[in-house]
């Protein structure tokens, strides 16, 4: 029998990225499949605390070993906003372009572009807490460029490159991106311990 673990998330599409990576020692169960379906508050003043208030919540509901993450834009020039308000810069309800409109017009005629997308999973591990964390560092372009993937990509510009991660394919961005970095950190974990 496979060791079975919780991500909670509703994200399809961070479950498979995980599922792909964990192979066949363990069965990654969603939150769907678990039939979980209360709003998690996330309440928290750092990714630590919201990603550690949603493992929590479904550990103990569900009494599985569970594991969620958190993630979010920091912008120098910006003490480190918009952080755990990423979602909702602008205002409930969250939206991505209104976001962005802030965000250029906060940094209009400042220098200093400097930015990192972070992310931090916490895992609870037959009653044990553990966290992992992933950064891209990087820039903020002063205008839009690309289409692809959500968020604050079309103005995020990964550090050694000459283009956004809205400019890159899935496979190029999760090769860099803070969310990669911290997810093959929690499946080398795994990989160690569910045999
Ligand atoms: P959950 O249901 O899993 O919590 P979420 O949309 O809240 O999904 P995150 O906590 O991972 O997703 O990220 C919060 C916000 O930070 C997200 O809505 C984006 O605005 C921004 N963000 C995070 N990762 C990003 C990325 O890779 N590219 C662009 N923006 C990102």
């Amino acid at each position: 029998m496979p060791h079975q673990l919780a991500f909670a998330t509703h994200n399809i599409h961070k479950l498979q990225e995980v599922a792909a990576k964990i192979g066949d020692t363990i069965s990654l169960l969603s939150l769907n499949d678990l039939d979980f379906h209360k709003d998690i508050p996330e309440t928290g003043a750092t990714f630590k605390e919201n990603a550690s208030i949603k493992s929590h919540a479904v550990a103990e509901a569900c009494q599985i070993n569970c594991f969620a993450d958190d993630s979010g834009l920091e912008v120098e020039a910006l003490n480190g906003e918009p952080g755990v308000y990423s979602a909702r810069y602008a205002g409930e309800p969250a939206d991505s372009e209104a976001n962005m409109d802030k965000l250029l017009q906060q940094l209009k005629g400042v220098a200093n572009r400097n930015a990192r997308f972070k992310t931090v999973i916490s895992l609870l591990w037959n009653g044990q807490e553990y966290f992992f964390e992933g950064v891209a560092e990087g820039t903020i372009r002063q205008v839009r460029s690309g289409a692809k993937g959500f968020g604050y990509d079309p103005v995020f510009e990964p550090a050694g490159y000459h283009i956004t991660f809205a400019e890159m394919t899935m496979e190029e961005k999760n090769a860099i991106s803070h969310r990669a970095k911290a997810m093959e950190k929690l499946v080398a974990f795994l990989q160690g311990r569910a045999v």
